[in-house]
């Protein structure tokens, strides 16, 4: 069964299909073992991965390099983030075959212009293509795309934008019209409202998927309540996490001046050798090497 179909079935079972953002190999391998229905390759955390801020700097090449080795590496399917799809329509042709080979099992595309600015960034530059301009793009992906079960799901940034709900619905239903198997709505307000009115409001027959990154209350039992948000993308929990982590361990080694107490604190090295898969090598090097 391919990974599309995988993430399909999972769609069309009860209940939401969670999905954790992954930044590389290991992380996708954590998200498998905690349980995660799939991983979201994030264009956030992969840029700030590189040290770089989620602007259009890492390029499709970097993208997919981590795509591919996550994928090796994880049974679960992958929600690729391609941004604005590098490009026009033209461009969204040759991403869909590239992210397709690479072994994605959908893509989000969101409706703002080359260069992209990060959603969540106070005072950000959030310039929207036009709706015809856009459909087109989708239009392009789902024409793209080989395997009819890879989906195309077409995200609205209208609400981060500041251009309100009336627009935002007016673009889902817009992007439903040019072929989205699903539409995500982003927002980057703290209160849960905006989404949850969305929401309420969409008379689509797609579903909705939302990523909580800027208004955390909202969990999966009042996510389930609204009825047709199907998906939810942990968007960037995995870098903050990562993040959150090695700043305290390395300030402790250097107040503490030695390792002597953070190695009581985080996993022993053979728990990075068992995520390294050490116990295949050992059993092969007993077949192999004579
Ligand atoms: C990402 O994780 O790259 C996203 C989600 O697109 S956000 O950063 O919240 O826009
Ligand atoms: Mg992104």
């Amino acid at each position: 069964m391919s990974k599309a179909k995988q993430l399909r079935e999972r769609l069309a079972k009860q209940g939401l299909t969670h999905v954790m953002a992954a930044h590389s190999p290991l992380s996708a391998v954590l998200a498998e073992e905690a349980g995660f229905d799939g991983l979201w390759a994030s264009g956030f955390e992969l840029s700030a991965l590189y040290g770089l801020p989620d602007m259009s700097l890492v390029s499709m090449t970097q993208h997919l390099d981590m795509l591919r080795a996550i994928a090796g590496r994880s049974s679960l399917p992958i929600v690729a983030d391609i941004d604005t799809g590098y490009g026009n329509a033209i461009n969204v042709v040759h991403t869909i075959a590239e992210y397709e080979r690479a072994g994605a099992a959908a893509v989000v595309i969101e409706d703002k212009t080359f260069p992209k600015v990060t959603s969540l960034a106070a005072g950000g530059r959030q310039e929207l293509l036009r709706v015809e301009e856009f459909q087109g793009k989708v239009e392009a992906a789902i024409g793209a795309r080989t395997d009819p079960d890879f989906l195309v799901i077409a995200r609205t940034e209208a609400l981060i934008a500041g251009l309100g709900e009336e627009e935002a619905l007016t673009r889902a239903k817009a992007y439903e019209d040019a072929g989205a198997d699903m539409i995500l709505i982003h927002s980057k307000k703290k209160d849960p409202a905006e989404i949850e009115s969305f929401a309420r409001a969409w008379k689509g027959n797609v579903p909705l998927t939302i990523v909580p990154n800027a208004y955390p209350e909202l969990d999966a039992a009042r996510i389930e309540a609204l009825g047709n948000i199907r998906m939810v993308i942990y968007g960037n929990y995995g870098i903050r996490a990562a993040t959150t982590a090695m700043q305290e361990v390395f300030r402790r080694i250097i107040s503490d001046r030695g390792v002597q107490n953070v190695h009581k604190d985080i996993v022993p090295v053979e728990e990075v050798f068992r995520l390294q898969g050490m116990e295949r090598v050992k059993a092969d090097e007993k077949l192999y090497l004579r």
